[in-house]
């Protein structure tokens, strides 16, 4: 099928749907500038494999690096703005109410774009936490001028960012709303994600054992494109706002 029909089928399904998930990896905020994990994390993090630095073992191990690797990645963030794709999927919010967004992105794009109720399962980079067991909140405050995190002003403990890394758990509350969507949605939209990390990954086949259409969004094949109904095979910025005029017209 031409990406033309695949646009009108996959617009046709988002209208007709009662509920819609929508499942977003690093792929939706490439177009803004953020690098994704999977592709080369550019300049000095080039030799660095994102999964090695995301573990409490390497924060435990040398927090400095993990540190400076998370203060470059704000700084990407904080000069980031929301792209075409993050638009087009607010606009299908209020096109559709019933439309919820599950991110596992930790930048705050899809809100800037105007989407509510974002849900987010690996947590949010602009946050802060103690490292220690008072797991108190801490304000994005600037590392010490040597780049060593700042300590927790209630135990000592060093501050880490509010982020899920490999080998944590999920917030519970969060994971518990995304699997019921999965479960409950009759479309799920998945935009921008290679579907490796678990148990994210896990929600599209979730989705289609409960019946769901599943329509994905990313230029090459994934390995959730097995399961998807529609594959737009474009970039997320260029295609989406495509659905969106579909839609509405
Ligand atoms: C856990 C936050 C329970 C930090 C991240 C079951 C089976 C197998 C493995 C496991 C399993 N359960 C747990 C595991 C281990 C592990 C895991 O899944 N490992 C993988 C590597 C096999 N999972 C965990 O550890 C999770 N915890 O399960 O807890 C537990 C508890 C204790 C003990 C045991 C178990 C925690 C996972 C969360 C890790 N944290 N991020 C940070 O960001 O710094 S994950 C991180 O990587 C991102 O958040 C993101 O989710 C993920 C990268 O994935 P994507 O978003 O898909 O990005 P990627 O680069 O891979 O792909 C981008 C895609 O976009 C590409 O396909 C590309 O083609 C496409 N694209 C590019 N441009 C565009 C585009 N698409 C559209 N438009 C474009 N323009
Ligand atoms: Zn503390």
């Amino acid at each position: 099928m031409s990406i033309k029909q695949d646009i009108q089928q996959a617009a046709e399904r988002l209208q007709a749907a009662q509920q819609i998930a929508v499942l977003t990896g690093a792929g939706v905020s490439k177009e803004s500038g953020i690098p994704t994990f999977r592709d080369a994390m550019d300049g000095i993090w080039a030799k660095y494999d994102p999964a090695e630095l995301a573990t409490p073992e390497a924060f435990q191990r040398n927090p400095k690096l993990v540190w400076d690797w998370y203060t470059w990645r704000r700084s990407l963030v904080s000069q980031a703005q929301p792209n075409p794709a993050h638009v087009a999927l607010a606009q299908l919010q209020r096109i559709k109410s019933a439309t919820i967004i599950i991110t596992q992105n930790v930048d705050d794009l899809h809100e800037q774009a105007g989407s509510e109720d974002v849900i987010h399962l690996h947590g949010n980079i602009a946050r802060n936490r103690c490292s220690g067991d008072c797991g108190e909140e801490a304000p994005a405050i600037p590392a010490d001028d040597d780049g060593t995190p700042p300590r927790c002003p209630s135990c000592g403990a060093y501050l880490r960012p509010d982020v899920v890394w490999f080998g944590e758990s999920l917030p519970s509350d969060a994971l518990f709303r995304a699997a019921k969507l999965a479960e409950q949605c009759d479309v799920m939209l998945v935009v921008g994600t290679s579907g490796m990390v678990y148990p994210a990954a896990g929600l599209p086949a979730s989705a289609r054992k409960h019946g769901s259409h599943i329509i994905e969004v990313n230029p090459v094949a994934s390995s959730i494109s097995t399961i998807a109904e529609i594959h737009l095979q474009a970039a997320a910025g260029e295609v989406l706002p495509q659905v969106i005029a579909e839609l509405r017209s």
